[in-house]
């Protein structure tokens, strides 16, 4: 029998390459989708047609209710969230009540439908929890047992999320992981993302599309990986015998600066400078200045590593974003 996985944030990134990867491993793939007119169901409905999918919002816990009667499911991967740090602070509610409280729902509805002992969990916590303010730990980057010190409504309702999970893994035994991941970029980013603006500029800057782009802060650092590496990381993490908390990063952090450089050097501008202006628009009420994380803990007990680098994935990107521009006509 194949098994069967439900998806909330099936419209995201990571539930676009989860799905991919699920479904090539022989998983029955059910995904979440919102609201009465979703844009992107139309695209998914043809790049994904083995997706089931069912209409259900992170807020309403009868709708997930329904979702686990439909879908029946052996796992369960919670990636449905408000999940852009800045907006986050413009939709402070909003995103308690998505990205923190909506954990709480998944997770009851689990219990309601009576799947707490057969079902394993999967949350997508993140390294915003850490904050990057005590950041002490120079040249070993932060894992499991580092502090939390959330820097932005979004990391403060992720922590809840975080926490709401090991409770429920210790309180009522279910098989529910939390995996730590550090930032994950690649072809299906938002665009909304500094990453993927960045590489879309480019490629509409090569294409004479457009002149220069705006962004805000350029000193912080992170630690960018490939998505399609980190989704393989959470379906490991449900394939153990027992739950656990795992970070999943690449142990090497990078400015946007040198996110730009490459990026520009792959359509032959060496100096970035005359085509990036600073909008304060573009800057946070609080900054998370510095991410690193160490991935130890995966890379024993889950045999998981990142395969792309930080300048394959630039190069991955602009050359993805290259040819969709040449493509459209806006
Ligand atoms: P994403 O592209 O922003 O996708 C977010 C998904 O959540 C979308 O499918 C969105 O649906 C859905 N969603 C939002 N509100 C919802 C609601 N009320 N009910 C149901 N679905 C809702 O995020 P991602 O990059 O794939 O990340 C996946 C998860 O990992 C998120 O929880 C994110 O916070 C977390 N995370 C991401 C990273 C990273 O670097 N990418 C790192 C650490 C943790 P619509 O399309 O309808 O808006
Ligand atoms: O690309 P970002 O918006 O990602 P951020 O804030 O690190 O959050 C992402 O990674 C988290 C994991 O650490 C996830 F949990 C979260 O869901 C999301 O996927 O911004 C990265 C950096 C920030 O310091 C931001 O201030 O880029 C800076 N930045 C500078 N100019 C900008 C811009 N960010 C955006 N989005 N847009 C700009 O124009």
């Amino acid at each position: 029998m194949a098994k069967r996985a439900l998806i909330t944030g099936i419209t995201g990134q990571d539930g676009h390459h989860l799905a991919d990867l699920l479904h090539d491993k022989g998983y029955e793939v059910y995904g979440i989708i919102r609201g009465q007119y979703n844009p992107k169901r139309t695209l998914l409905e043809r790049e994904q047609p083995f997706i089931k999918l069912i209409e259900a919002d992170l807020t309403d816990q009868s709708s997930l209710v329904r979702a686990m009667e439909v879908a029946k499911p052996d796992e369960v991967y919670n990636l449905a969230a408000i999940s852009h740090v800045g907006y986050s602070f413009k939709n402070p509610q909003l995103t308690a009540d998505t990205t923190g409280k909506g954990v709480l729902n998944v997770l009851e509805a689990i219990r309601l439908s009576g799947g707490e002992k057969t079902v394993r969990f999967y949350q997508a916590s993140t390294s915003e929890m850490f904050g990057g303010l005590d950041y002490n730990r120079p040249g070993e980057g932060y894992d499991e047992n580092s502090l939390f010190h959330p820097r932005s409504p979004y990391g403060v309702a992720k922590l809840y999320g975080h926490w709401i999970t090991k409770n429920y893994r210790e309180s009522y035994g279910m098989h529910a992981s939390c995996g730590i991941l550090f930032n994950h970029e690649g072809e299906h980013r938002g665009i909304e993302f500094v990453t993927r603006k960045i590489s879309n500029a480019v490629a509409r800057i090569k294409l004479g599309k457009q002149d220069y782009i705006e962004l805000g802060n350029l000193d912080p650092k992170r630690d960018w990986g490939y998505a399609g590496d980190y989704v393989e990381g959470m379906w490991r993490m449900l394939q153990q015998d027992e739950p656990g908390d795992y970070v999943l990063a690449t142990g090497e952090t990078h400015t946007i600066g040198e996110f730009l450089d490459l990026a520009f050097k792959e359509i032959g501008v060496d100096d970035w400078k005359p085509y990036v202006k600073q909008n304060p628009a573009f800057m946070r009420p609080a900054e998370v200045d510095i991410l690193l994380g160490n991935p130890t803990k995966a890379e024993k007990v889950l045999g998981w590593k990142r395969k792309v680098d930080f300048p394959g994935l630039v190069k991955l990107m602009v050359t993805n974003d290259l040819k969709l521009e040449a493509q459209s006509k806006d």
